[in-house]
C-alpha cells in the first residue's frame, strides 16, 4: 500500500511540460492540454502549483506535469507503477496479517469455495496475488481442483511454498513468483480468483493487472471472482471529525486560534480520509450504487475515468460535511446457478480491514428531511501515477421551503448553486 510522498523541491520557476489534458474545476485553477509548456513559479504544496500559461496565471496539479529538461525519463514507467515499493510491502507480514485477520473478508472467499465446491471439480483456477495462498489452500483442501496457480510478485511467495507443502496441497497448488504480466502458465484457467480491491475500490489499481490477466488467461465461458464491483456512497455528518480538525482552532486554552481553521481545512479536508468508520446513525439518507463494474466486461481503458451520479433525499435533519464511499463486491455460481455471495465493507455490514472512505466538504452545510443533494462524482486515474487517482464531486442542494402549505401554486424549492470539490488520492 502506497503512502503520501512530499516533494521537497526549491521554489524558484521552472519551465515544466504537461502530460496529460487537465480541466480546472474551481475559480483558481488553470485548465490546459498535454504538450503545454507552462512556467511554475511556485510549489504551493506537493499537489498544488502555482502556474502561469499563455499570460493566465492558475493551480495546477503537480503530477501531471513533467520538467521541461526531462530528466529521469528512462525510470518513468516503473517509477509511475512504484512497484518497489508496492511489492516491497507485500513482502512482510504485516499486510497479510491484516487481511488474513479480517474475517468477513477472507471468510467470503471461502464461503464462495464452498459454495462451488462441486463446481469447482477437476476445473483450473489462478489466484492472482495470492499473498499467503489462503485461497489457492481453501481451492485444495475444501474442493477438488484440477490445478491451482498461485501468482504473487511479492517475496512472500517463497513462503507461500512453504504453506503449500506445509499443508499438503503441492499436487494441487503450484506457486509461482512474477508479476501476473510478465508469467507464463501451463494452461489457460476456468476460474480468476482475486482479492485486488482498494480504498475507495480502486486505490492501488491493481484491477488492471487483473483485467491483463483476464485477457489473457481465463479460458472463454470461465468465470471472474469477484463477478462485479459497486462503489456506494452516501452523505453524512462527521462532526467529531470536523471537531477534532477544524473546530479544534476556535478557542483552545481560551486563545482565539480561528485564523487558522482555512489552514486546517487546506490540511485536513483536501484529501479522503482513508479508515473512517462511518456510524449507521451519521448517515444523513439510505446510501445509494454510484458505479458498479461488470468484471467480464470491464476494459483497461475504462479505468481511466469512471463517473456515477447520485440523488439522495435527505432523512433526517443534521449537518452536511462530506460523503463517505466504500464498495461491495459480488461472487456468482461458477456454473451459472446465479447463487451470489457478496462482500459489503459499508457501515451497515461486519466492519473489515478497509472501513470506509470519508471526503470532507470545505463547510458543512444544515439540511433537513426532504432536501435533495443531487450531482456526480468522477474518478480520474493520475496520467503518470498509474496506482493513484483524483476523485471529484459535483453536487447542489435543493430545498422546499420549510412550511409547507400545499395552496401555494409553484415549488418554493431552492437550489444550491453547483458546488464542486476535487480530492486526490494520493497523487
Ligand atoms: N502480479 C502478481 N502479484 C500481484 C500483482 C501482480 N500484477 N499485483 C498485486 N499482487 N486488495 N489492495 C500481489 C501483491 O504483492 C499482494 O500480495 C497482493 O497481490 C494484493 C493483496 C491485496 N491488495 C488489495
Amino acid at each position: 500500500m502506497l503512502q503520501e510522498r512530499s516533494n521537497s523541491e526549491d521554489d524558484t520557476s521552472e519551465e515544466f511540460v504537461c502530460v496529460a489534458d487537465f480541466s480546472a474545476n474551481g475559480g483558481n485553477q488553470l485548465s490546459f492540454s498535454a504538450g503545454d509548456k507552462l512556467m511554475v513559479h511556485e510549489r504551493i504544496s506537493s499537489d498544488w502549483w502555482w502556474a502561469e500559461l499563455r499570460g493566465s496565471f492558475g493551480y495546477v496539479p503537480s503530477s501531471y506535469l513533467q520538467p521541461e529538461n526531462g530528466h529521469a525519463v528512462e525510470n518513468e514507467e516503473e517509477d509511475a507503477w512504484q512497484d518497489e515499493e508496492y511489492f516491497g510491502s507485500y513482502g512482510t507480514l504485516k499486510l497479510h496479517l491484516e487481511m488474513l485477520a479480517d474475517k468477513p473478508r477472507t471468510e467470503t472467499y471461502r464461503q464462495v469455495i464452498l459454495r462451488n465446491r462441486e463446481a469447482l471439480k477437476g476445473r483450473v483456477v489462478l489466484d492472482l496475488g495470492c499473498g499467503t495462498g489462503v485461497i489457492s489452500l481453501f481451492c485444495a483442501t475444501l474442493a477438488e481442483p484440477e490445478a491451482v496457480y498461485a501468482v504473487e510478485a511479492s517475496a512472500m511467495a517463497e513462503h507461500t511454498k512453504t504453506l503449500v507443502k506445509d499443508n499438503g496441497c503441492e499436487g494441487v497448488v503450484r506457486v509461482f513468483r512474477g508479476r501476473v504480466e510478465e508469467l507464463e502458465l501451463p494452461e489457460r484457467v476456468d476460474v480468476l480468483v482475486s482479492e485486488w480491491m482498494g480504498n475507495c475500490l480502486l486505490f492501488e489499481y491493481m484491477v488492471e493487472s487483473v483485467l491483463h490477466a483476464r485477457d489473457r488467461w481465463l479460458k472463454e465461458g470461465g468465470v471472474m471472482w469477484p463477478t462485479r464491483a459497486t462503489i456506494t456512497m452516501v452523505p453524512c455528518e462527521a462532526t467529531d471529525y470536523f471537531n477534532e480538525k477544524v473546530g479544534f482552532w476556535d478557542n483552545p486554552y481560551g486563545l482565539d486560534f480561528s485564523c487558522l481553521k482555512p489552514l486546517a481545512r487546506q490540511e485536513f479536508f483536501s484529501r479522503p480520509k482513508f479508515s473512517y468508520d462511518l456510524q449507521p446513525q451519521d448517515c444523513l439518507c439510505a446510501p445509494s450504487d454510484v458505479i458498479t463494474l461488470n468484471m467480464h466486461t470491464l476494459q483497461v481503458s475504462d479505468l481511466e475515468r469512471l463517473q456515477g451520479e447520485f440523488s439522495f433525499s435527505v432523512e433526517k435533519a443534521g449537518f452536511f460535511h462530506g460523503f463517505t464511499a466504500w464498495f461491495s463486491v459480488g461472487f456468482y455460481g461458477v456454473e451459472g446457478n446465479g447463487a451470489v455471495l457478496t462482500l459489503d465493507t459499508g457501515p451497515h455490514s461486519a466492519p473489515t480491514h478497509w472501513k470506509q472512505t470519508l471526503f470532507m466538504l470545505d463547510t458543512a452545510v444544515t439540511v433537513r428531511p426532504g432536501d435533495l443533494v443531487r450531482g456526480s462524482v468522477v474518478f480520474i486515474r493520475n496520467p503518470v501515477w498509474r496506482r493513484h487517482l483524483t476523485i471529484t464531486f459535483q453536487w447542489s442542494i435543493s430545498s422546499s421551503s420549510s412550511s409547507s402549505s400545499s395552496s401555494s401554486s409553484d415549488d418554493d424549492s431552492t437550489q444550491s448553486q453547483v458546488q464542486t470539490k476535487t480530492f486526490p488520492m494520493w497523487r
